[in-house]
């Protein structure tokens, strides 16, 4: 790849808006569409070139958004079509492209899809949706449901069970019918011909069901089996036929969210000549702190920093000069970088959090900021089960306290502060006013308590802010073509508290290092940092040379 060759969205920087808790102009507490475009301007200034928005189309709301009712309409509480275009205008005004996301795994169990396919056993839509007999009195097979419990639901009108690889609300689509899938890139067809810029296509790695739907393995602590609805047979004939019938056609990006796999994956599904997506969210990264003991994400083990420098190694030489990588520490489903990989007290958060972001942007890929990253945002800390309204995180409470009595209500709780999404879904806090300036009433999920410290108004006022420094990446990003470009290579693999790598392009060579640890270590850096080297970037305001200091960052030029 050269300057040249190169794609827009490899030399892009993504923000992430989850509109709910993005900012709420008509005082429902509720963020919408209004909220997002009275802050374009503040986008523009950080510097990002795309915005990607979670789920704003009709839903129920049983699981935010993700479970869709009309994939072309608007839900009431964000605005109207008419609101939506005029947030793709004013981005696309100030040279800021709009991603939508696509969730075509499954729908609401409210979209009119499924009303008719639930009606009777033989109507035009039964095979949109999985209809299966029952196994005698039990479900049609083992297998289990993100959300919890059995992942088949019984439905009385015609005796039948479906399948919800997430919650009831949410029956997966059968990508086998070819009705179905035509149908899905008709809609595509519909948002891209608007204007919008391309899609995040959520868990688009599990659309492909293994032929019969047989029994999956039985998995620790759970009478259910693993469904393994990853990456399934027809997973790339389908994706290539989507890229012919739609993708093909347009100058649009598209980011799949795919758990489950490794790099060798990533080159199918992301591979430069394979005509399926442009880059993918692979997972590996963050799971080194799940659970050993059966609990998956619940769990408070930290991350080895080892282990993840092996995985974000692993894909970054694995899909070099082949596919791209998306680069990420958070979303709306995980817990804040800060308080996760980094630290979040007030001594080192913004120390830490500039740490993170120095070693994430110096990567090869497209950065994706997930909204309040730039400032630090830290997890909630909530210790009320009532404060949370997250499906997963609830059904999950449910599930290992009440029903099952596998950890005790401290414990949950516990794992629960550690890893719950709504850590990142509490209002963005845009100053000290009440409600953090989202609202000027009672936000549907509560504010983090940090408010008045943490806050956009404050960042702006500091000019060493996180936020600041934030900016300052994304500029080198936009100036030096060898931070898209350039080859990767890991440094001290075995270096238990310090990340440091290399980007090598033409006759450039710089070296990243990262000091994850709240200690002041020594390391001889002399061999590697010559003399004439230059400081790029820091997040401390003078270089203290082989000392290297509580999550010091700091990246040279040789
Ligand atoms: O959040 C998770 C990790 O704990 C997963 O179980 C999550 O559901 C998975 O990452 C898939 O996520 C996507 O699809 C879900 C939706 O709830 C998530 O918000 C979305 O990002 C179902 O549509
Ligand atoms: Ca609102």
């Amino acid at each position: 790849m050269t300057e040249t060759t190169i794609k827009w969205w490899q030399k892009a920087v993504v923000y992430q808006v989850y509109p709910r808790s993005f900012q709420d102009t008509n005082h429902d507490g509720i963020g919408d569409i209004q909220g997002i475009i009275d802050h374009l301007d503040y986008l523009k200034r950080l510097g990002i070139d795309v915005i990607w928005l979670n789920p704003i189309y009709q839903s129920p709301n049983d699981d935010n958004g993700y479970d869709i009712s009309d994939y072309q309409k608007i839900a009431n509480e964000f605005g109207t079509m008419s609101d939506f275009d005029r947030l793709l205008e004013a981005a696309h005004q100030r040279g800021l492209r709009l991603i939508m996301d696509l969730v075509v795994n499954h729908t609401s169990d409210e979209h009119a899809w499924f009303k008719k396919s639930r009606a009777s056993r033989d109507n035009a839509y039964r095979n949109f949706y999985f209809w299966r007999a029952g196994n005698g009195e039990k479900a049609p097979n083992n297998w289990d449901s993100a959300f919890g419990g059995s992942a088949w639901q019984y439905d009385e009108k015609t005796q039948e069970y479906y399948l919800h690889t997430f919650s009831t609300k949410q029956p997966d689509l059968n990508w086998e019918n070819p009705q179905l899938r035509q149908s899905i890139y008709d809609m595509m067809n519909w948002w891209l011909t608007k204007g919008i810029d391309g899609f995040r296509m959520d868990v688009i790695n599990q659309i492909s069901k293994r032929p019969g739907l047989p029994d999956g393995p039985v998995k620790p602590h759970s009478e259910f089996g693993d469904s393994q609805v990853t990456n399934g047979p027809r997973v790339h004939e389908f994706l290539r036929e989507m890229h012919r019938e739609v993708l093909s056609k347009y100058d649009a990006m598209t980011v799949g969210e795919t758990h489950g796999v490794t790099p060798a994956d990533g080159l199918k599904y992301a591979g430069q000549n394979r005509h399926e997506l442009d880059m993918i969210f692979e997972f590996q990264h963050l799971r080194l702190d799940n659970s050993q003991h059966g609990f998956g994400k619940w769990s408070t083990r930290k991350t080895p920093l080892v282990g993840l420098k092996q995985v974000i190694n692993e894909w970054q030489t694995g899909l070099n000069g082949q596919a791209w990588n998306s680069l990420f520490w958070n979303n709306h489903d995980t817990p804040r970088a800060v308080s996760r990989f980094g630290n979040d007290s007030p001594q080192y958060r913004e120390r830490s959090a500039k740490l993170l972001a120095t070693c994430l942007h110096l990567l090869q890929g497209t950065p994706y900021i997930y909204q309040g990253e730039e400032i630090g945002m830290t997890n909630a800390h909530f210790t009320r089960l009532t404060d949370y309204r997250d499906i997963e995180t609830l059904n999950a409470y449910q599930e290992v306290v009440t029903q099952k009595h596998q950890l005790s209500a401290p414990e949950m709780m516990a794992r629960i502060e550690a890893n719950s999404r709504d850590n990142s879904r509490t209002p963005m806090q845009w100053d000290a006013t009440e409600n953090a300036g989202f609202s000027e009433t009672t936000p549907w999920i509560r504010v983090n308590e940090n408010y008045p410290m943490v806050n956009v108004k404050a960042a702006l006022a500091d000019p060493d802010s996180v936020w600041f420094y934030y900016q300052k990446l994304i500029d080198l990003r936009h100036d030096y073509p060898l931070i898209t470009l350039g080859d990767f290579k890991l440094l001290l693999p075995d270096d238990e508290a310090v990340f440091m790598y290399e980007r090598r392009w033409q006759e450039q060579t710089w070296i990243v290092i990262c000091n994850f640890t709240d200690q002041t270590i020594d390391r001889e850096l002399t061999s590697v940092v010559t003399a004439q080297a230059r400081l790029i970037i820091s997040n401390y305001q003078d270089d203290g040379g082989n000392q290297l200091r509580p999550y010091e960052a700091k990246v040279y030029a040789l």
